[in-house]
């Protein structure tokens, strides 16, 4: 009998742990994951973001609860998907679509560097994935669309409006003539369009105002997919772009994708930045992916979280919660890849790069491009995912010439970037920090170091980071420098990308035999 009773309650006990649970934190997946879009199948989620000139292009990520997210793969991993040679910041891959259709799943794109819009597919999301299907139509934010009676439309954003086309699945090749179907609500580039069909309508769901303070998310519906469009009467249907928004953190929402989860209810995933601190206008984390509960009751239209705004603790209920491990803060660099959340800066020459040189080590030879050019520079970075971090290395730099320095760097662009370098001055080694802030280069702080390993470490917060040497693996850090966060942000430098935490080598345009030997990597934060 007691046994019986003691069954019971675990079994009580273990339907509790699997029932919906209130709140989550947004953003869900933090730092640059811009654009994101979404895809369901049974009970798992996936979901891509943009990438720009960064290699492999397109992160996906997986889910079983929407809240919790851990990346899987990349989309686009060898050259012939993604040529990035000369490819400016901010270039290459813009807003992507992730679908899932008969069996199989889809990424539709547009490097905008090189090619245009294309499609790849793959029967596991986390690769590999075909080559791309490349599509005749000249504009950006593809997505696909399969209605019930078989035919296949390209969704895409043009200057006026949203474009529908009705294409071969197949070869990609346009078969009927191009429609601008809808313009949104007349904020400025209408983009970013997904359709849904639901309740025999066609919702067409839009990104309006721009992707800064003004963005948005709009709707709208039809019973025909070249519509007319009639405009939802609650548009937009989200944004920060008003007065219930104006004293939040999270600003420049918008860009959003739908997915209803297993269990029926829906929910949105967008785009939106956390400026470093309330009534500040800045932001330095890229535009990130949030989420928001959907109540789109039948036959009515979507509204999101309520009134269209979201926080940073969202006290709504979530699906039962199945986080993932959290990820180690130490890389020591002692397996046979670079783990996922590693970045080349465009095409990377392989030949740079080894795992294996110097077991434990990631040897790194300088390259003669430098971080101001848009050129394959030695680099490999990771997103700052957070305004309150940590990042450290111990580094070895067998250099003898003084254009050879490698080191650490915060980058946003090639034009804007802190570098806290090593490199050789009158046959000694010296620590710099360097900033380049648009035509705006010097060096902040510059001191000499003994000792053939010396570490680095840069602290992060809100409005700062602070600089720091150790002249040995065992030695005290001083501090080097301090730098303004604001001059990395978006509303400074410009483009569409996050802050990358980068270890690099260059040769400054002169050929070189130096080598970086990069002993580990911690990347710590603050939540
Ligand atoms: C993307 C557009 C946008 O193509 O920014 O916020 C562009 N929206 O949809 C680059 O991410």
């Amino acid at each position: 009998m007691k046994l019986k009773c003691l069954l019971i309650i675990c079994l009580i006990a273990c339907s509790i742990g699997l029932e919906a649970q209130n709140g989550y934190k947004n953003p869900v997946i933090p730092g640059f994951n811009p654009d994101p879009s979404i895809c369901r199948v049974g009970d798992d989620y996936y979901l891509v973001t943009s990438s720009f000139e960064y290699f492999p292009g397109l992160p996906i990520y997986h889910s079983k609860d929407l809240v919790n997210w851990r990346q899987i793969g990349h989309c686009l991993t060898r050259d012939s998907q993604l040529p990035l040679q000369d490819v400016p910041s901010s270039g290459g891959l813009f807003a992507p679509s992730l679908r899932y259709h008969d069996g199989l799943f889809y990424v539709i794109c547009t490097n905008v560097s090189a090619g245009g819009n294309f499609y790849c597919t793959a029967t596991d999301p986390a690769g590999p994935w075909s080559e791309p299907v490349w599509v005749d139509i000249d504009s950006i934010d593809p997505d696909i669309f399969w209605d019930e009676d078989g035919k296949t439309y390209f969704v895409t954003q043009g200057n006026e409006g949203i474009r529908v086309t009705e294409i071969d699945i197949e070869t990609g090749k346009v078969i009927g003539v191009e429609r601008l179907v809808w313009g949104g609500i007349g904020g400025r580039f209408p983009e970013a369009p997904h359709i849904y069909k639901k309740d025999g309508y066609y919702y067409l769901l839009l990104g309006e105002g721009g992707t800064e303070y003004a963005h948005s998310a709009t709707i709208g519906r039809s019973k025909h997919i070249y519509g007319p469009y009639e405009s939802c009467p609650l548009n937009p249907i989200l944004t920060h772009c008003n007065r219930a928004g104006q004293s939040n953190q999270i600003q420049g929402v918008g860009h959003a994708d739908f997915v209803q989860a297993a269990d029926g209810s829906w929910w949105a995933v967008f785009l939106g930045f956390r400026v470093t601190h309330q009534w500040s206008y800045y932001h330095v984390l890229g535009r990130e992916t949030f989420l928001a509960p959907v109540d789109w009751p039948a036959g009515g239209w979507p509204q999101v979280n309520g009134n269209g705004t979201v926080s940073l603790e969202m006290n709504v209920p979530t699906l039962p919660l199945h986080p993932f491990e959290k990820e180690p803060v130490r890389t020591e660099f002692d397996t046979e890849k670079l783990g996922l959340e590693w970045q080349y800066l465009r095409n990377p020459a392989r030949d740079n790069y080894s795992l294996t040189e110097r077991k434990g080590s990631l040897r790194m030879q300088a390259s003669p491009y430098t971080l101001d050019e848009t050129k394959p520079v030695s680099f490999v970075g990771r997103r700052q995912t957070q305004h309150d971090f940590r990042a450290e290395t111990q580094l070895a730099f067998e250099s003898s010439k003084e254009h050879e320095e490698a080191g650490m760097t915060l980058i946003q662009s090639n034009t804007h970037h802190y570098d806290l370098l090593t490199k050789k001055i009158n046959g000694k080694s010296v620590v710099q920090l360097r900033v380049r802030i648009g035509s705006i280069s010097y060096i902040v702080a510059e001191k000499t170091v003994d000792g053939k390993a010396l570490k680095l470490k840069i602290e992060g917060t809100p409005m700062q980071y602070k600089f720091y040497v150790a002249d040995s693996p065992n030695g005290k850090y001083t501090v080097l420098g301090e730098m303004d966060t604001r001059y990395l942000s978006t509303e400074v430098a410009g483009g569409f990308t996050g802050v990358m935490i980068g270890l690099y080598a260059s040769s400054n345009g002169k050929p070189s035999k130096a080598k970086a030997y990069y002993d580990w990597f911690d990347y710590e934060t603050k939540e």
